[in-house]
């Protein structure tokens, strides 16, 4: 491990400042830049006793790392001052530059100081189909960087900080001219990465900081964090995010503040102290390993910074979240919970008929509406595959494609190609992490050796099909020959983590009858236990459908549907499937259900003649008539319930408008809607329902309530108080939020509705802007639950008084208690309040606003959280496992064992 590293992992390093400010206050004449004003970078030739004074002010103001005056010298921005051929040699200098000044204090002292080799932006924005901003794709941006890169380690640079970043596609291309760098001079350095968001927490192109961490890791990036555009301030949920979720140290160099434009003159407004203590915040509470001042910072900054961060060991972090794909919007785990991951296979001009045409057109628009809709449907990652034998242009198509649909839509691509220049090309367009569709053994090694260096270099996670010399595995126990021996392959050779390796092992089709294939389903299934059981980590997908091929469509939909059911039983991670041709399990009878699974799990020989005769003359109108028929005998109430797990909009007003008139509107709610959509989540979660078909019922709950809500009491009333009420970042879970809005705004409230994925800043911002009399926050899954104490600790921490009441799916009443003690200690005052439902959230508010009960209210969370507290450190200290061993382990292994479920997550109360 490189010293830097080593050092940046047992201690806190303080990077220097800004350059350009203290270059400017120098005052220096056009002869000292060499007759080339602009171009500071050539001051490194020019003036080189000018740069190293700076570097100079910043190691005596006690910085550990300084950083080259090099953030403008790659080859297309030198261009511009005509010094393109002189790239390499100016880079070269400031390296050396910065090098000879931290050699001297390291030499003077004995402690090791830095240079960070900065390379900055082209000015290019790769992702971009703009004319000229988009004009340089990353294949014409590493050549244009590779000598920068050179010139740098040549020069002596400790690492390369890659900053700046404003399109991650671009950074990928920095990352590839750094490692040819390396490769040419032979020297290996580490390479930091260093995006800038703005002040919604997203990078210029739209990547938000979840995409953007995906992105880096998978890219094997060695430091990864963020600079310049804000201050602090505006960083730290992204901060939050990257300590929690990162493998690899992270930095933080803001600017002095948020800049204001003066009359045409930029000011950075934050002063050394606030500066300096919002990093030492970060560094000790968040555990940020590395931080600095971007623009407007001064050695008075990084003075008062080392004050106040010293020279302390990094606190520990969780360690690594998640394994990601990426877009260049955002992040999607690999591992789904509930599996499967669904990969939405329309893109597919070998299995759509519709998209070949379209392709054939040229008709980019209308793929990407069929892009949408997928996700829009629940696809979380998109196949595509452009293969057409009418064309000879598949390469062109696919990189068109993967750079439209970067742009336009949220899910990570998956490349599906058997030609490796087109899968490298994919990869290049591609600003986030891709699946690659995929590898095997068919020719022996010969495949994996074409593409297995793409995956690694652009940093996707790869599908392995199990094929080999002797074809297509058809026993569990051949699967898991082949699929271990592309395991070894891949993980040994090429150092993929087998998280990012998933083994497609094989669906025939049962429709043919033919003996061979008769148990051909089972032994898929066997394979996807065995391949999970025997290489620790790794994934599994099928393309499901293919189980049916042949057959007719009802009967395909049903089997299709009890082979993915008893995939994700087996342990499937991903499936290729279009929801269309699956019927949800629970939809199916049990005849269907058991004649499926005769011919699955082959019980019977007349398994396939049962089965095609069961279906024959049946259509989806036959079976739409049959569940109308048993509907018709259903009370008004079963068919509300009915209508939400079985997807059917059609008509849910006019029932929801009979409930009501045979029982209160509230009854309607809290027995017939809520259940249903309870129904819906437990057979989601028992795998029995894939996620396009919770969106559909969730679809008609939202109908069903908007319909319920003419219905509710609604009170005109003075304002009653101001509840700022927002799902919490990272969940889009909106119906429960939408329902606590109603109650709330029926009974007096003002409510401001900030939607759904909203980060803490915002909630805070908003609440402080609107003078809120509480904060009601909403969250369904339990990762996202976190970001309630997190809000609460914010609120702590800024002395902000606003009650926080809270619900949803995830959370229960001890989780309130404890989040009312920040850090488990100190009581949040104005109080944190769980809510069952939003009737208690209206009954919370009322106590609240009221004189005499409110803080009689607050005294009762209050002890109540105090009671917990000691409860479960009795309980804790009786449970066998030392809390000492529990510590160690988070800190050691991967997040997702690290992570017990917390002590107090017991059930709802
Ligand atoms: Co998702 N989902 N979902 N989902 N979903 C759950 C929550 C889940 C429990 C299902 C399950 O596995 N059984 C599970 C979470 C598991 C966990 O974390 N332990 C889950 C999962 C895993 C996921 C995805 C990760 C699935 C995937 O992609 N693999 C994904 C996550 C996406 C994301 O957020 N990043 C996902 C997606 C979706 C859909 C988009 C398909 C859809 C949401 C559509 C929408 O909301 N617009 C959806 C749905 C519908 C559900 C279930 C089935 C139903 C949720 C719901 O609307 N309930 C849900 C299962 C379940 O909850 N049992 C599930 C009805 C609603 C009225 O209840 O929101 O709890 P609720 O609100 C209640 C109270 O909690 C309270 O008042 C309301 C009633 O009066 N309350 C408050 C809520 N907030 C309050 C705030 C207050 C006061 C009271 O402040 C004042």
């Amino acid at each position: 491990m490189s010293l830097y590293l080593d050092t940046l992992r047992r201690r806190v390093l303080v990077f220097d400042g800004g350059m350009g400010t203290q270059v400017q206050a120098r005052e220096l004449s056009s002869e000292d830049f060499g007759g080339k004003p602009s171009c500071i970078d050539y001051l490194s030739l020019t003036r080189p006793d000018v740069l190293e004074s700076i570097h100079a002010a910043y190691l005596e103001a006690g910085a550990d790392v300084v950083e080259t005056n090099s953030f403008q010298a790659s080859r297309l921005r030198l261009e511009e001052h005509g010094l393109a051929d002189r790239t390499q040699e100016l880079n070269r200098a400031a390296a050396a530059n910065a090098r000879r000044v931290a050699d001297r204090f390291a030499t003077a002292d004995g402690r090791p100081r830095f240079v960070a080799g900065s390379m900055g932006p082209s000015g290019f924005l790769p992702s971009e189909e703009d004319p000229d901003l988009g004009r340089l794709a990353l294949a014409d941006l590493v050549p244009a960087f590779v000598p920068q890169a050179q010139g740098l380690i040549e020069g002596g640079a400790d690492v390369l900080i890659l900053e700046t970043c404003q399109d991650i596609l671009e950074m990928k291309a920095q990352i590839l001219a750094a490692r040819e760098a390396m490769r040419l001079t032979g020297r290996t350095v580490p390479i930091q990465c260093s995006i800038t968001l703005d002040p919604t927490g997203r990078m210029l192109l739209g990547t938000d900081f979840r995409g953007a961490l995906a992105t880096l890791e998978a890219m094997r990036a060695d430091v990864i964090g963020l600079n310049c555009s804000t201050g602090p301030d505006l960083m730290r949920d992204a901060v939050r995010y990257l300590c929690e979720n990162a493998s690899v140290p992270v930095h933080c160099i803001p600017n002095a503040g948020l800049p204001i434009n003066d009359g045409g003159r930029t000011l950075y407004p934050m002063t050394p102290a606030p500066f300096a203590e919002t990093l030492r915040e970060f560094v000790l509470d968040l555990g940020v390993n590395a931080v600095g001042g971007c623009c407007g910072t001064t050695p008075e900054h990084i003075r008062a910074l080392v004050a106040a961060v010293g020279r302390v060991a990094p606190r520990p972090r969780p360690g690594r979240g998640p394994w990601c794909v990426s877009s260049g919007m955002t992040a999607v785990a690999l591992k789904q919970e509930p599996a499967p991951l669904l990969i939405g296979e329309r893109l597919n001009t070998q299995g759509s008929r519709r998209i070949k045409r379209l392709a054939l057109e040229d008709n980019y628009q209308e793929m990407i509406e069929v892009a949408r809709s997928q996700v829009e449907g629940g696809a979380h990652v998109l196949d595509v595959c452009m293969a057409l034998t009418e064309r000879t242009d598949e390469r062109e198509m696919m990189r068109t494609l993967v750079k439209k649909l970067s742009r336009s839509v949220e899910a990570p691509l998956c490349i599906d190609s058997t030609e490796p220049a087109v899968i490298e090309a994919a990869l290049q367009a591609c600003p986030g992490s891709a699946i690659v569709n995929s590898i095997n053994l068919e020719n022996g090694r010969e495949r994996i050796e074409a593409v297995m260096p793409l995956v690694v270099r652009y940093g996707a996670a790869v599908i392995a099909l199990t094929i080999d010399e002797a074809g297509m595995a058809k026993t569990a126990q051949r699967k898991l020959d082949v699929a271990r021996r592309i395991h070894d392959i891949c993980t040994r050779e090429y150092g993929l983590p087998p998280e990012r390796l998933i083994f497609d092992d094989l669906t025939f089709t049962l429709a043919t009858g033919d003996a061979e294939f008769a148990t051909s389903a089972v032994e898929t299934l066997e394979g996807i236990r065995a391949i999970k059981r025997e290489l620790p980590g790794v994934l599994t997908s099928l393309g499901v459908s293919n189980v049916s091929f042949g057959l007719g469509k009802e009967a395909r939909a049903v089997l299709n549907s009890v082979f993915l059911y008893h995939g994700v039983q087996a342990g499937l991670d991903a499936a290729i499937v279009n929801p269309a041709d699956v019927i949800p399990y629970p939809d199916l009878s049990a005849d269907d259900r058991r004649l499926a699974e005769d011919l699955v799990f082959h019980r019977d020989p007349d398994a396939l003649a049962k089965f095609i005769q069961h279906f024959e003359g049946r259509t989806a109108d036959t079976r739409a008539r049959e569940e109308d028929a048993a509907e018709a005998a259903m009370t008004v109430e079963q068919r509300i319930h009915f209508q939400i797990l079985h997807r059917r909009p059609a008509g849910i007003e006019t029932l929801v408008d009979e409930a009501v008139r045979r029982r209160p509107a509230v009854e309607v709610l809290n027995d017939v809607l809520l259940p249903a959509m309870k129904e819906v989540g437990d057979k989601f979660g028992a795998g029995e329902l894939i996620l396009p078909f919770v969106l559909q019922s969730a679809e008609v709950m939202k109908k069903a309530v908007a319909q319920l809500e003419h219905y509710l009491e609604r009170r005109e009333e003075a304002s009653k108080g101001r509840v700022v009420l927002a799902t919490v970042f990272g969940d889009v879970h909106d119906i429960g939020k939408n329902l606590v809005k109603t109650i709330l705004g029926n009974n007096g409230y003002e409510v401001f509705d900030l939607g759904k994925q909203v980060p803490v800043q915002r909630i805070l911002d908003e609440a402080q802007r609107l003078d809120a009399t509480a904060i009601g926050l909403s969250a369904l899954l339990v990762s996202t639950s976190r970001q309630m104490p997190v809000c609460v600790a914010e609120l702590h921490r800024l002395g902000l008084r606003y009650p926080v009441l809270i619900g949803g799916a995830a959370i229960n009443r001890n989780f309130g208690r404890r989040a009312a003690l920040v850090d488990g200690e100190a009581f949040y005052a104005p109080g944190v309040y769980y809510c069952k439902d939003a009737f208690e959230g209206l009954d919370t508010m009322n106590q609240l606003v009221d004189p005499v009960e409110g803080p009689k209210l607050v005294e009762r969370v209050k002890r109540e959280a105090f009671e917990f507290k000691s409860r479960s450190a009795e309980l804790e200290q009786r449970a066998a496992v030392s809390s000492a061993q529990q510590q160690d382990f988070r800190i050691t292994v991967s997040r997702e064992h690290a992570i017990p479920a917390p002590p107090f997550w017991g059930a709802r109360t």
